[in-house]
């Protein structure tokens, strides 16, 4: 499994018997085929569904281990009150005291003190669901989803170019098949292996990568050229090589003619960041610079593509708008085997940011606070348009505001207390609520606050649909029946509703629920309602499959193929063409000063999978990553007295992270570096800063200030 990657069976695994589907873990939702083995299901290859061809990564390959009843929760816990502890509950008293925690929050201060928060996890589906059930039986505005913590920042710099945000607008494939990647602040080699393949294919074709992140990831060292900026200074990057892009003469005049607006105000922004000023701040050498800028301008076609490097900053969005201006300015956006992509994260990072989990959003990617929006989507409700509430918090804040506004809380498909920025100030909130229920396939350390844990089927007990990087609709099938004991999501909320006084409106079957929600999404930016199951089903295995948005079939019943390739005639704006939005350089929000010297960035490794709820529980995965560690310079080290393997202290102004220390040239001296896979004392949250981007609410994970100290064994 070196390459991160492996092919676990045979070329006559296709035929076997089975169920086919798709991973539970990242965006990139690899097929797979679940096949019967006496108790459960095993994992096997998948070949036909042409994103991964077979290929898995090491979480998918073992995703069917925590199906098994003893990996996982099987009955509802309830806090008791004498003892202070979670003991077992039936399904009937555990509903009922979740249906009067919610309510009582509510008839005490109001349908705003109940908050939900949602996950990218979550089919459409039930993302869906969660969105109608706050606004509809909780009334509440305060809803919002750890997505905020994900891709908004990108979500928020496309739609300000493009009037639409589909992560990637083509087919992953296309990578492959252009002249130069730009890849900012990804690592696939560790996060999507399978997708690997494209850039390694790219390179065969005679393209180049160019990657652009503080560490020498094992993607970096697939690169042609590998620029590694300070943390938190790819705003400053992007504006340097867009000033040499104008210098050299490489603007494609034509292009910026004829379908962009806003050039004026972009270039007067990249003029003042000359590249020398830009290698001072982002510690990148000029040549590199004008390097970079030769490779992504040479070949007719190329690409940009941002993950969380650059995105997950208090600066994220305009980040992502100067990266955005390089490829407009470059005429990428809009032709063939060209642009600029966003790679999404969590399974259904994309279709969750469309269906109305997020606080400003209705279905079909509708702005909540829309007149016409709130009509269509109230009409199929079949409520009046008034009784939705406005939009509300963002993920952080809401999590903040818990025990001072928001007085009760329902959480599926998070586990904050590891994932959230500056998690012990969260976690305290999280203590101070009145009433905290959690739906949940294990005993997460968010659960383990919870008054009531609620059991819920996995993946691959229940059907429903998830929305890949590529923006493809793929169906999720039901392979095996769940343990006695839990009940799905959409069950849950079925009940919930119906305890609430919402006997109808909640179907706990998928499909249902989908057709419905292909109703609401219709003529909506993410228009679903030329999709179906069988549709889904029969063109699964086709190379570009079906791609959002797909209408409703036109008076002449023919079907709408789906959109694999946005933009290509015009982008999704009034007036059809892309818009530069000027930014300029600012420092982070914490910036290195004398007491906390360094900058500390987060991520992810291979084996493990976000909060590690799920893949700390899995024993290959656990012995291939597991704890948390310290990434530092060997000069760092020496100068801290730091040895391989031995704990440090990481400290910033949030509070200390105990980890070995992992030493290694392939950081930046200044850099520090952790996984934020683990909860305990080497909790890389416990360290980050909560400062909020201010157009997506994004909190800033990739930088803040840090100092490292040695650790005496006394201390511990
Ligand atoms: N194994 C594994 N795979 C996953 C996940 C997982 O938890 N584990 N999670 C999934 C999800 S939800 C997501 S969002 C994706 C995330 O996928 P990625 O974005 O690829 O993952 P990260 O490790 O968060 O960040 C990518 C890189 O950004 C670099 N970086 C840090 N700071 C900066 C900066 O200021 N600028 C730049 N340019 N780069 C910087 C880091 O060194 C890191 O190598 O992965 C998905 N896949
Ligand atoms: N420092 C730092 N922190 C980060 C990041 C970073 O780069 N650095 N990245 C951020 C990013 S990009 C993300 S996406 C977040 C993710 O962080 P989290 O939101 O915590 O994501 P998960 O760990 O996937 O949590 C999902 C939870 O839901 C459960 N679950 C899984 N499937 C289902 C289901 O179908 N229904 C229900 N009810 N539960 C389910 C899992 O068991 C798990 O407990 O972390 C963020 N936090
Ligand atoms: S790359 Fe992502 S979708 Fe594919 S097997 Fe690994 S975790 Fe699952
Ligand atoms: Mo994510």
């Amino acid at each position: 499994m070196d390459d991160g990657t492996s092919r676990r069976d045979g070329p006559g695994e296709a035929e076997a018997p089975g169920t086919d589907t798709h991973c539970p873990y990242c965006a990139l939702q690899c097929g797979m085929r679940l096949v019967p083995d006496g108790t459960g299901v095993t994992v096997a290859e998948r070949p036909a569904f042409p994103v991964n061809r077979g290929a898995l990564c090491g979480k998918g390959s073992s995703a069917a281990e925590l199906l098994a009843p003893g990996a996982r929760l099987t009955t509802p816990l309830v806090r008791d009150p004498a003892t202070g502890e979670l003991v077992p509950a039936d399904w009937e008293s555990a509903l009922a005291r979740t249906a009067e925690g919610l309510r009582r929050a509510r008839e005490e201060h109001g349908a705003d003190a109940v908050g939900v928060f949602g996950g990218g996890g979550l089919t459409n589906e039930k993302a869906y669901a969660l969105g109608k059930f706050a606004r509809l039986v909780l009334g509440t505005s305060q809803i919002d989803y750890n997505g905020r913590f994900c891709m908004s920042s990108a979500a928020a710099a496309n739609v300000r170019a493009f009037g639409l945000d589909r992560g990637l607008p083509f087919p992953l494939a296309d990578v492959s098949r252009t002249g130069c990647v730009l890849l900012v602040g990804a690592n696939p080699a560790e996060t999507m292996p399978p997708a690997v393949r494209h850039l390694t294919r790219l390179r065969e074709n005679g393209g180049t990568l160019v990657v652009v992140d503080p560490r020498r990831t094992r993607t970096a060292e697939l690169a042609d050229l590998h620029l590694a900026p300070r943390p938190g200074t790819d705003l400053a990057l992007a504006l340097g090589l867009l000033h040499l892009v104008v210098a050299e003469g490489r603007v494609d005049q034509d292009f910026v003619d004829a379908r962009t607006t806003g050039w004026a105000g972009a270039r007067g922004a990249a003029m003042a960041h000359w590249p020398e000023l830009v290698e001072r701040i982002t510690g990148v050498p000029v040549p590199e610079l004008r390097r970079a800028v030769r490779l992504f301008c040479a070949p007719e076609s190329a690409m940009v593509l941002t993950a969380r490097g650059p995105e997950q900053h208090a600066k994220g969005t305009d980040t992502v708008s100067a990266w955005i201006n390089l490829a407009l300015a470059t005429g990428r956006p809009g032709r063939p085997f060209s642009g600029y992509g966003c790679l999404t994260g969590q399974g259904n990072g994309q279709g969750g940011r469309e269906m109305g989990q997020k606080a400003d959003q209705l279905p079909g990617y509708r702005r909540l606070d829309d007149p016409a929006a709130r009509a269509h989507v109230a009409g199929v409700w079949g409520v009046p348009p008034d009784s939705l509430p406005g939009p509300g918090r963002s993920a952080f804040e809401l999590l903040d505001a818990l025990g001072e506004d928001v007085h009760a809380l329902l959480l599926m498909g998070s586990n904050p207390v590891v994932s959230a920025p500056d998690a012990g100030r969260v976690t305290e909130r999280m203590r101070s609520v009145d009433f905290l229920a959690v739906c949940d396939v294990v005993l997460s350390e968010t659960a383990r606050l919870a008054d009531v844990v609620l059991p819920v089927t996995q993946w691959a007990e229940e059907t429903g649909t998830t929305t890949g990087l590529e923006g493809r609709v793929l169906l999720r099938r039901k392979a095996l029946d769940p343990p006695p004991g839990v009940r799905s999501d959409l069950a849950v909320l079925n009940s919930l509703a119906a305890r609430l006084g919402w006997e109808k409106g909640f179907p706990a079957d998928p499909e249902e629920v989908f057709e419905e929600l292909r109703r609401a999404t219709s003529g909506g930016p993410a228009d679903y309602a030329g999709l179906s199951y069988r549709r889904i089903a029969a063109t699964e295995h086709d190379e570009e499959g079906l791609h959002w948005p797909c209408p409703a079939p036109g008076p002449d019943g023919a079907e709408h193929p789906g959109t694999p390739r946005l933009f290509l005639d015009r982008f999704a704006t009034p007036d059809g063409r892309a818009r530069f939005v000027p930014v300029t350089h600012r420092p982070a929000a914490e910036e290195p000063d004398a007491a906390y010297p360094l900058r500390l960035t987060t991520g992810r490794v291979l084996a493990q999978y976000q909060s590690g709820a799920q893949t700390r529980r899995v024993a290959a995965l656990s012995a291939a990553a597991p704890g948390p560690y310290v990434e530092l310079h060997p000069r760092l080290a020496e100068r801290l007295g730091a040895a391989e393997g031995e704990p440090v202290a990481v400290v910033t102004r949030r509070g200390r992270a105990v980890a070995p220390a992992r030493i290694t040239r392939s950081i930046r001296a200044d850099t520090v570096f952790m996984p934020f896979h683990w909860p305990g004392e080497g909790r890389a949250n416990t360290l980050t800063h909560a400062a909020l981007d201010p157009d997506s609410r994004m909190p800033e994970f990739k930088v803040c200030a840090a100092r490292v100290e040695p650790v005496d064994a006394a201390d511990r």
